[in-house]
């Protein structure tokens, strides 16, 4: 069973909740029959299990918190206008609460076994809680803004490369065939031979969250949305890490290219990205 359910209260204790309740419903419904259809491209798939998993997420939320406002990817039209639009509505709300309640969807449909929750808490627009719970590993990872980050407990740490030549480095490949797949090929290319290895996962969160426990160097991703970002960045940020836009401006809730790293390689990173205007956005 879940070990870490937590009874009280606390913002981070609902989110934890949350997040395990909705994971271990995710897991038992992998490998089953469910409902498909897409959304923005014939390459963007959302199941009945996302929608029920962000149901249930809301719900447990609006339990403790009713009056609190929750941001999910399953109730924002899909695209990066209708994304932005609903940020934008929401992000001055006391307390908002932003679901991503299956991250790396596709993965779950193939049964791949790298998919997530990710359940940030957002005060006037700055993110104080986050927490990201990867149901097949039963790993839980938990940062408070000031507080620190933890997987099951342990203290994270990021890594220590000091240069990209040194660095295991995740990017990623939103369905978005017309501006998202070209610029992401164009980062591709660009990094693979500056760096140790790369990777894509295809959940923007766990590589975040791999970031934090210093498993990845950095990951980098053009054309997110803030569901995909929000909690990770939180743990990234907590594991003592550094997370911008891809042309090195502060994390802010509205980021959608995204650049994270162990801080010591950032500036190399940004520097590539940049320079080379690898992602062909800036
Ligand atoms: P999802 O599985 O929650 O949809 C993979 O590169 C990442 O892209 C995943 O985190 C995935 O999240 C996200 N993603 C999927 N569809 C997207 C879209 N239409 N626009 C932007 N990101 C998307
Ligand atoms: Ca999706
Ligand atoms: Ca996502
Ligand atoms: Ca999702």
């Amino acid at each position: 069973k879940i070990p870490y359910v937590v009874t009280s209260k606390s913002y981070t204790a609902v989110a934890i909740n949350a997040a395990a309740k909705a994971g271990e419903w995710i897991k038992s419904r992998a490998g089953s029959t469910f409902k498909m259809a897409t959304k923005y491209s014939a390459q963007d798939l959302v199941t009945e299990v996302d929608k029920g998993a962000e149901q249930m997420i809301r719900r447990l939320i609006l339990t403790h918190f009713p009056d609190h406002a929750i941001l999910g990817e399953e109730g924002v039209e899909p695209g990066a206008e209708a994304s932005a639009k609903a940020l934008e509505a929401a992000r001055e709300e006391e307390f908002l609460w932003i679901v991503d309640p299956v991250d790396g969807t596709t993965n779950f449909v193939h049964g791949f076994p790298f998919f997530s929750v990710s359940i940030a808490l957002a005060h006037r627009g700055e993110v104080i809680v986050g927490v990201i719970y990867d149901p097949i590993r039963d790993e839980l990872f938990v940062a408070e803004k000031g507080k620190g980050a933890y997987v099951h407990g342990d203290r994270m740490k990021v890594s220590s490369e000091a240069s990209l030549s040194d660095s295991l480095v995740a990017i990623g490949f939103p369905p978005d065939p017309e501006f998202a797949l070209p610029a992401n090929m164009s980062v591709a290319k660009t990094l693979a031979p500056k760096v140790r290895n790369l990777r894509a996962g295809g959940s923007a969160a766990l590589h975040l969250a791999y970031v934090a426990a210093g498993r990845l160097s950095a990951y980098t991703e053009i054309g997110l949305n803030p569901w995909d970002i929000a909690a990770g960045a939180l743990l990234v940020q907590e594991s003592g890490g550094i997370v911008t836009d891809t042309q090195g401006n502060p994390y802010h809730l509205a980021v959608r290219y995204v650049a994270a790293s162990n801080g010591r390689i950032h500036e190399e990173l940004i520097r590539t990205l940049t320079e080379e205007n690898a992602t062909g956005v800036n």
